[in-house]
């Protein structure tokens, strides 16, 4: 009897006390998806610039929740803003800045042991989260906030902090975007707990500081945009016809991931005949003929940053003469946009650039001018997005990084062509990030052509 009370109470401490914390290399507990990361020094000094801006109050960043079931399986996607600031993979995890103070506070989850046989073992407060993250104070979000309807809602610990800090009269600085996010309902509550709150929104610093890439971002961009050609390279060399647009595709994912990159930045197209003069066609069902052109447009993601880099092929591995004609006028497009390239002009000063130059050369079918048939934007920014924040008609400036992506399509033809590139804007012009890979017609059939 006595003996038998002793293993219900062993048994019931077995059963409370936590299993041995996982000891397994801080790395693999992180949550981490990328191989390669910036130093936590580097996310330090983009919050240390963040304080600067907002000069006073308290600034909030709220990272992505993470609401998957037992039985369910997905990736987890932090809020790219929240990893630009924190390089943190951690679900469910919140930061407050207090640029006064020079106080940085980082709420966490505690370790959950029975749930990390689900998700995998984890970062919880304490000396390697520290040691991982840069980050001197980290506390535990204490269970104190739940999921409910997909959505974090917070309850004490991280929300009570903050709202005592806002009720001494602190100004409250996020990062609002849009109309509806999380932070704007965060914003509608905290004015019940604090009717004078005061709110300063930081997305325009937010956009400046994501527009100027550091060396640690160039040299990531750098590492995508070469896994990206490395795809180019090996893709090149497996069009013939009959051969089907989602075997390209297929070349392409396999290269990226067999170098460590973590995903396509976005779904690849691989439009052939009349696809390629969709744009955005990105089923890729298609079995390719004798006489396509082919427009591969395709970007590795790498250390959450993203290339994207297009070349159009001829499925034969020799363009025809009407072919190479529209070709060499968007590379024509390509090269005025690029010797143009400087700081102070604007994507929109660069489209007007590439329009006038394809409008000026060449014709259609019915000797119409070419300008009708280049319908989209000649760039964009990228960054830790495809499409990265900043806008058309601000002026470029040194630290940028851009695309510059002319096109023309003849659906009439079944001819498209578009030549994608990626620029990083220097203090007198530009550095063309993209260059290893052939770019004119003549290069292109010869890559095609290289012995496998
Ligand atoms: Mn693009």
């Amino acid at each position: 009897m006595q003996i038998e009370k002793i293993a219900v109470i062993l048994a019931l401490f077995f059963f409370l006390s936590p299993l041995p914390a996982q000891d397994l290399p801080v790395e693999y507990r992180s949550g981490t998806y990328i191989i390669d990361r910036s130093p936590p020094e580097e996310y330090r000094q983009r919050r240390t610039e963040l304080m600067q801006r907002a000069g006073d109050g308290i600034i909030l960043l709220v990272g992505r929740g993470d609401d998957r079931g037992y039985g369910d399986v997905g990736t987890f996607r932090q809020e790219i803003n929240y990893f630009y600031f924190t390089g943190i993979e951690i679900p469910n995890s919140v930061l407050l800045l207090l640029p006064e103070e020079q106080q940085e506070i980082l709420f966490i989850p505690e370790r959950n042991i029975p749930v990390e046989q689900w998700t995998g073992p984890k970062l919880g407060p304490g000396e390697d989260a520290m040691v991982f993250t840069g980050i001197q104070d980290i506390r535990s979000t204490h269970g104190g906030e739940i999921i409910l309807d997909h959505r974090r809602r917070p309850v004490p610990s991280w929300y009570d902090i903050l709202v005592s800090y806002l009720q001494q009269g602190k100004k409250l600085h996020l990062i609002l975007q849009g109309t509806q996010s999380y932070e704007h309902e965060l914003v509608a509550s905290l004015r019940n707990e604090v009717p004078t709150l005061e709110v300063n929104n930081l997305y325009d610093d937010l956009v400046d500081m994501r527009r100027k890439k550091s060396e640690e971002e160039v040299r990531l961009l750098q590492k995508a945009i070469d896994i990206t050609l490395d795809a180019h390279r090996n893709l090149a060399r497996e069009f013939r016809p009959g051969v089907y647009e989602y075997q390209i595709e297929a070349m392409a994912k396999y290269t990226f991931r067999n170098h460590g990159a973590e995903d396509s930045a976005f779904p690849p197209i691989v439009g052939s005949g009349f696809f390629s003069t969709v744009l955005h066609y990105d089923q890729n069902i298609r079995q390719m003929q004798d006489g396509d052109v082919v427009v591969v447009d395709i970007g590795a993601k790498y250390g959450f940053y993203c290339a994207d880099i297009t070349r159009t092929y001829p499925v034969s591995g020799v363009f025809s003469d009407r072919q190479r004609e529209i070709y060499n006028i968007v590379l024509g497009a390509q090269e005025a946009v690029v010797r143009a390239l400087r700081p102070g002009l604007s994507i929109f000063d660069l489209r007007k650039i590439a329009y006038n130059y394809i409008d000026s050369h060449g014709s259609d079918l019915h000797g119409r001018s070419l300008g009708q048939y280049f319908i989209h934007g000649i760039s964009h920014f990228i960054g830790l997005q495809v499409h990265d924040v900043g806008s058309e008609h601000s002026p470029l400036r040194p630290g940028d990084v851009i695309t510059v992506e002319p096109g023309i399509y003849i659906p009439e033809e079944e001819i498209g062509i578009r030549i994608e590139d990626i620029y990083l804007i220097t203090d007198t012009g530009s550095v063309c990030m993209s260059d290893t890979l052939p770019r004119t017609a003549e290069e292109i059939e010869k890559m095609m052509n290289i012995e496998k």
